[in-house]
């Protein structure tokens, strides 16, 4: 068809501007373009009905297959508020028009405590296993610019959306991110970084860290949470630092881990107001306080944020946590009336458990008095419908935890990775062996130091507790035996010092068992890796993509093999981000009628009609399409 309309086009015909034909008549390109597009479209469909879901570790189908409903919102005078245009008001304004200290001034000078909002990052990422696709997050955008257009934040970016997005959605995380800041003007955007390693599990050399930092700021985010997965403050300064150069709020963060009320805990009072103290001097414009693992206690939550609102009564103080053993709600309301200017929530169909407590719980406990979030309550439950829905679509990704685990104060395994190591263990068949895991993972945690547990490191305890319950090595065994054992690699980056330096230093003699003639990095890794070369980086993608954009080169350097992963998933199937996540991660029925808009105004309108029987000679089977009405066919690889 391309050709046919090429040949018969006037301008071809008559010969007149041969030499302007591409700028003139660009849509032909564009029909070609999406001809190309639907025909790879269909080539991903096919592939799906004949071999099942490309996302890996899905386990079953949805169970939500109906047309999901979106909210209809009323202002304080019952009127329905029209939201076919985002919101205009909110705490971002502040950020654009005067910059980051006044930010952090008027929300100390605010009288309640400001509430953010984890629905689109954390929480999925701790329920769902960070599975959430853009279009699920924007077809809610311009509604929640309205419902939460007071709040402090929407976490929405970093931390392992990023790796997921590209590695199993074959998503784009920058555009999501752009796509993103366009619907909602307002309200700023959050991320998690995780300081001198980036949004990676180790560390990058520092000009990385720059690079990231400054195009993420330019496409979108306004507040940076940055820790350090050991608390180790040169880490933690590497990201401070490029948030302040490239003009973001700068959210220093300190993990905390353990229980302070138990003086026999390695991490006490004393230890979390010096990490505290190092973050204000880097100039942070707000201090974090990230609970991973859900073990701040509401005593110690008050005794925490307390001590710190009386050294800095102008400093910021914003906390997060997660729901696994139960108490999140009752410590979130701890740390707003000791002080907080802003707690972590996430929408209730989307919250406890391992995820963030209630929204609607920490508004209703904290109605009325002098710490109210200042939110309409009835439009923040009228988004939750909207999310009840899309978390059944989801279904396929669910850990299915029933209730808090209060063995969570002898594990500490963060919110995310509890799930993880769940979903994992009953996708092994190893359910079983679940509690034995947790077992494991404490004596891990014991063998390699009693070390602060949160992306990356809770992956090497992670690693060494699945590793130890494999091989049947007891807490002795693993030291005894350290000469011989292969350990899992993220174990050796961490003996290496990859990770940072823990407090209390290495466990000994494991680590110097388990490195035998490997290289030790006794200070922190930046100062021993090569800065990255971007005009070599620029050069490569040039040569191997025919152009790269500044956040391609971002990606690249983050996650070079997964980038390229998804550059070829990308070249055979197209960009599926326009796909509606139904027909993303399930098959659809033979006959049934489904939409595609590729682009504003170019929908296309599909029915699978058939599957055909498998071809002795190729190993393929042919799909029938209808497409706008014609007959498409497709031929797929039968993978069984
Ligand atoms: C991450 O680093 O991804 C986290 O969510 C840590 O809590
Ligand atoms: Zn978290």
């Amino acid at each position: 068809p391309f050709l046919t309309s090429l040949l018969s086009h006037p301008t071809f015909i008559d010969g007149t501007c041969w030499t302007t034909f591409i700028d003139d008549t660009p849509a032909l390109f564009s029909l070609i373009g999406s001809q190309n597009r639907a025909q790879k479209l269909l080539m991903y469909l096919g592939d799906l009905a004949v071999n099942g879901s490309q996302i890996m570790g899905q386990m079953g189908e949805s169970k939500f297959k109906g047309e999901i409903v979106n909210p209809t919102l009323y202002d304080n005078q019952g009127k329905e508020i029209d939201v076919s245009q985002p919101c205009k008001t909110g705490w971002r304004n502040i950020i654009v028009e005067q910059g980051p200290e006044a930010f952090a001034k008027a929300v100390r000078k605010n009288k309640g405590c400001l509430l953010m909002d984890t629905t689109w990052r954390d929480a999925h990422q701790s329920l769902l296993a960070t599975r959430m696709r853009t279009v699920d997050i924007c077809n809610i955008a311009k509604e929640t610019s309205h419902a939460l257009s007071n709040a402090w934040a929407l976490e929405n970016w970093g931390g392992a959306t990023f790796d997921v997005a590209m590695r199993f959605l074959y998503e784009d995380p920058w555009d999501r991110l752009r796509k993103m800041r366009k619907l909602v003007p307002n309200i700023p955007f959050q991320m998690l970084l995780r300081g001198a390693n980036g949004v990676a599990y180790s560390s990058l050399p520092d000009n990385a860290i720059y690079h990231f930092c400054e195009q993420a700021k330019k496409n979108g985010m306004d507040i940076f949470r940055v820790f350090d997965a050991l608390n180790d403050t040169q880490q933690l300064e590497v990201g401070i630092k490029a948030v302040l150069k490239a003009g973001g709020v700068a959210e220093g963060t300190v993990c905390y881990s353990g229980d302070m009320l138990n003086p026999d805990k390695k991490y006490n009072y004393d230890y979390y107001m010096n990490v505290v103290d190092q973050i204000v001097n880097m100039g942070a414009h707000v201090l974090g306080i990230k609970d991973m693992a859900g073990v701040l206690k509401p005593r110690a939550a008050t005794m925490l944020i307390g001590g710190i609102r009386k050294k800095y009564p102008d400093l910021p103080i914003h906390v997060h946590t997660h729901d696994s053993a139960g108490t999140g709600v009752a410590s979130m309301v701890a740390c707003a009336q000791a002080g907080a200017d802003a707690v972590d929530a996430a929408t209730d169909s989307m919250s406890g458990t391992t995820s963030q407590p209630s929204i609607g719980a920490i508004l209703a406990s904290l109605e009325g008095t002098d710490q109210d979030p200042g939110l309409n309550a009835a439009n923040v439950r009228a988004l939750d419908r909207y999310w009840a829905q899309v978390r059944m679509l989801y279904s396929p990704f669910e850990a299915w935890l029933t209730g808090p685990d209060p063995e969570v104060y002898e594990h500490e395994i963060p919110g995310g990775q509890l799930t993880n190591l769940i979903f994992q263990a009953s996708q092994q068949g190893l359910g079983s062996q679940w509690a034995q895991t947790k077992k494991a993972y404490e004596q891990a945690n014991d063998l390699l130091g009693d070390i602060v547990k949160v992306t990356p490191t809770s992956k090497v305890v992670g690693d060494l507790a699945q590793f130890m319950v494999a091989n049947g090595l007891t807490y002795q065994d693993t030291i005894d035996k350290a000469e011989e054992l292969d350990f899992p690699s993220s174990v050796l980056e961490f003996f290496e010092g990859l990770m940072g330096q823990p407090y209390g230093g290495f466990p000994e003699p494991l680590r110097t068992r388990a490195l035998r003639d490997r290289r030790r990095m006794d200070k922190r890794p930046g100062l021993y890796l090569d800065p990255i070369n971007f005009d070599d980086v620029r050069k490569k993608l040039r040569e191997q993509y025919g152009g790269c954009s500044e956040t391609d080169v971002a990606s690249y350097v983050m996650y070079s093999k997964v980038f390229e992963d998804y550059k070829k998933f990308l070249d055979k199937y197209g960009d599926l981000s326009v796909l509606p996540t139904r027909y993303f991660l399930n098959k659809p029925e033979v006959g049934e009628e489904f939409y595609v808009e590729l682009e504003k105004g170019k929908v296309l309108i599909l029915r699978m009609l058939a599957i055909g029987p498998i071809s002795e000679q190729t190993g393929q089977r042919e799909v029938f399409f209808e497409m706008n009405g014609e007959m498409r066919q497709v031929a797929i690889d039968d993978q069984h």
